[in-house]
C-alpha cells in the first residue's frame, strides 16, 4: 500500500545502523512529511511516563504488507516497535529512541466465528470490546476483560498475555489462544491459525509468542476459544474492616459460589478515596461511611434462581459472622456498571491525580497488604508522603483471587529521586516472598533489567537464546523485555 511505498522510498539509502532516523528532509520523492503532532500519540505511552521520538509510523493493511516491511527492515537492520492500542503499562509499546512504529490499527477484520465451538479467528488489530460486542448476540463472550477494553487490541493482549478481571474464571491466554499467525523479524510468516482444541504435534510454538511483548515476532492473526455468555450475572461490593476479613471472605465466597464465581477483586480505602476524588463518571459512593477495605465479587451462571440462592446463603453467613461491615448488590445492568466502575476506574483516577509509579506483583495473599503498609511507612519515615508532598498517595488493589496485587504510587512527577525511593526496594521485597515482579503487565522497558528478581540465570540465558533464534539482528523492540546483551 501507500504506506509501504512511502516507507521504501524513505528508506532507499542503505543503512547498517540499528536505529535509523527518518527525517522529512530525507524524503526526496514527494512523500508527505509526517506531522509532529500526529506522531505524539504513537510516541507517548498511556501513563505519559515513556516517550520515544520516532518519525515513522506504518499501518499495514494486510499480513503480507507487514511481512514486506519486516523483510525490508531485516535486510537494512532497522529497529521496529510493534504497537497495538498503546495501553501497555511498562513502556513496551513506544520507541525507546526512534524505532519505526508498526501499528496494527489497520489489521482489524474479524475473519470467522464458529457458533458451535465458539472459536473466533480475527486480525490482531481488532479492539477487544469490538470483538466482545460482535460475539455477544451469538451468545458468547471474550475470555478476558480489562479496563482498557475500549482501546487495547487482541494482538496486544496476546503479546502481553494480559490477565484482567475475569482471569479467575476463564484462565490465561496460554489456555484460550488456539492459534496465531505471526510475522517473524525476517519477514517470514508463521502460519499457525489453528482452531483445534487438541493438537499434540511437536513443540507448541504459539506459546512462545504469548507474553513475548513483541520481542520475537509480530502477531497478525489470533484464533481464540470463547466461552458462553452467562445468562445470569450478579455483582456485589462488600465493605470490610481488615485485610484478614478480605481473606476470610474470599474463602467463604469460594465455598458458597466457587463454580459460578467470575471475579474477586479488592481495593483499599486509599484506592476508593482516589476514585471518589478523581474518576470521571459513575462512581458514586454506595455506602454511608468509608471503610478500610472493599471487595467486589461477580458471579456468572446459567440459572438466575440457583445463583441467587447461592448468594443469599453467602450473604447470610457473611452478615451473621460479622465478616463484612456493609454490602451492596447490583439490582440491574446500570448498577452492575456502577459497582464495577468503583474498581475499574482506579488506574484512570490515579493518572488524573499525578504521575503514577505502577507495580504489578504476584505474592502470597497474606503478604499483600503488608507490602502496601510497608511502602507507606517508608515514605512517612522520610516525610515525603502527603497531599502536597512528592508522593501524594499509595493505593493497593487488584485481582486478589489470582494472587495479583497492584500498587499505584502517585507522585507529583516522575523523577529519578522518587524512583530511587521505591526501587529496588519493592522488587527485593517481592523476591523475598518468591513473588513475581510482573504478574500481568509484562517487562517492557521498565523491567527488562529486573527479570532476575523473579527468574533464574539459567532461565534468562535460555530466553536470550530464543530471542537470538528468532531475531538474530535484534531489530524487534530493542532495549526491552530481556536484559541488554553484548553483541
Ligand atoms: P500495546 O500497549 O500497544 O503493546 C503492548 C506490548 O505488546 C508492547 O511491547 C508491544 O510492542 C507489543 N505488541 C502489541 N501488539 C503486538 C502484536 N500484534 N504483535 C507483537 N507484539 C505486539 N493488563 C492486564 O494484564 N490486566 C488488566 O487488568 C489491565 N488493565 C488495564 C487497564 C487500563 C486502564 C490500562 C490503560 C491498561 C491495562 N492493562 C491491563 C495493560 C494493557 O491494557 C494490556 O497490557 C493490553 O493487553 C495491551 O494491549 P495493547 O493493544 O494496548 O498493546
Ligand atoms: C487493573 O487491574 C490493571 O486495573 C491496571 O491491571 C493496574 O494501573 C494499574 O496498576
Ligand atoms: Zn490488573
Amino acid at each position: 500500500g501507500e504506506d509501504i511505498t512511502a516507507f521504501a522510498s524513505l528508506m532507499s539509502s542503505p543503512s547498517t545502523s540499528i536505529i535509523t532516523t527518518i527525517t522529512p528532509s530525507e524524503s526526496s520523492s514527494g512523500v508527505k512529511p509526517v506531522q509532529a503532532d500526529e506522531l505524539d500519540g504513537f510516541n507517548q505511552d498511556w501513563m505519559n511516563k515513556y516517550k520515544g521520538h520516532s518519525q515513522c509510523v506504518l499501518k499495514p493493511k494486510t499480513t503480507q504488507e507487514l511481512a514486506d516491511v519486516m523483510k525490508y527492515c531485516y535486510e537494512k537492520r532497522i529497529a521496529v516497535v510493534p504497537q497495538g492500542g498503546n495501553t501497555g503499562l511498562v513502556g513496551g509499546s513506544v520507541p525507546v529512541e526512534d524505532e519505526v512504529i508498526i501499528s496494527t490499527a489497520n489489521l482489524n477484520s474479524i475473519r470467522e466465528f464458529d457458533e458451535v465451538s465458539g472459536t473466533l479467528v480475527c486480525d490482531a488489530g481488532c479492539i477487544l470490546e469490538v470483538l466482545d460486542n460482535h460475539i455477544a448476540p451469538k451468545g458468547y463472550m471474550m475470555p478476558l476483560d480489562l479496563g482498557a477494553k475500549g482501546s487495547c487490541h487482541i494482538g496486544g493482549n496476546v503479546a502481553t498475555n494480559a490477565g484482567g478481571l475475569r482471569f479467575l474464571r476463564y484462565g490465561s491466554l496460554h489456555g484460550n489462544v488456539l492459534g496465531l499467525e505471526v510475522v517473524l523479524p525476517n519477514g517470514e510468516i508463521l502460519d499457525g491459525l489453528s482452531t483445534l482444541r487438541k493438537d499434540n504435534t511437536g513443540f507448541d510454538l504459539k506459546q512462545l509468542f504469548i507474553g513475548s511483548e513483541g520481542s520475537i515476532g509480530i502477531i497478525t492473526g489470533v484464533s481464540i476459544v470463547t466461552p458462553r455468555r452467562p445468562s445470569a450475572q450478579n455483582v456485589a461490593v462488600f465493605a470490610l474492616d481488615s485485610f484478614e476479613a478480605v481473606q476470610n471472605v474470599f474463602g467463604k465466597v469460594k465455598s458458597h459460589c466457587g463454580e459460578i464465581l467470575s471475579a474477586f477483586e479488592f481495593f483499599d480505602q486509599d484506592a476508593f478515596e482516589l476514585v471518589q476524588g478523581h474518576a470521571t463518571a459513575g462512581v458514586k459512593d454506595p455506602f454511608e461511611a468509608r471503610h478500610p477495605f472493599y471487595v467486589l465479587i461477580e458471579t456468572s451462571g446459567s440459572n438466575k434462581d440457583h445463583d441467587d440462592e447461592k448468594l443469599s446463603g453467602l450473604l447470610e453467613e457473611l452478615m451473621e459472622g460479622g465478616s463484612i461491615t456493609d454490602g451492596v448488590m447490583a439490582q440491574d445492568e446500570t448498577q452492575v456498571g456502577s459497582l464495577w466502575a468503583l474498581r475499574e476506574s482506579i488506574p484512570e483516577a490515579a493518572g488524573k491525580y499525578g504521575s503514577v509509579y505502577k507495580y504489578d506483583l504476584s505474592m502470597p495473599i497474606p503478604k499483600m497488604n503488608e507490602l502496601v503498609l510497608d511502602m507507606r511507612a517508608r515514605f512517612e519515615e522520610r516525610g515525603v508522603i502527603g497531599k502536597d508532598k512528592t508522593i501524594k498517595t499509595v493505593v493497593g488493589y487488584g485481582h486478589i483471587g489470582d494472587g495479583n496485587l497492584h500498587i499505584n504510587i502517585v507522585a507529583d512527577r516522575y523523577t529519578p529521586e522518587t524512583e530511587a525511593l521505591i526501587e529496588p526496594y519493592i522488587y527485593e521485597w517481592t523476591a523475598k516472598q518468591n513473588g513475581s515482579i510482573s504478574a500481568e503487565h509484562g517487562l517492557g522497558v521498565m523491567k527488562a533489567e529486573k527479570i532476575g528478581y523473579t527468574k533464574s540465570k539459567t532461565s534468562v540465558a535460555y530466553m536470550q537464546k530464543v530471542k537470538d533464534l528468532f531475531d538474530p539482528k535484534r531489530i524487534l523492540n530493542p532495549n526491552k523485555y530481556l536484559p541488554a546483551q553484548r553483541s
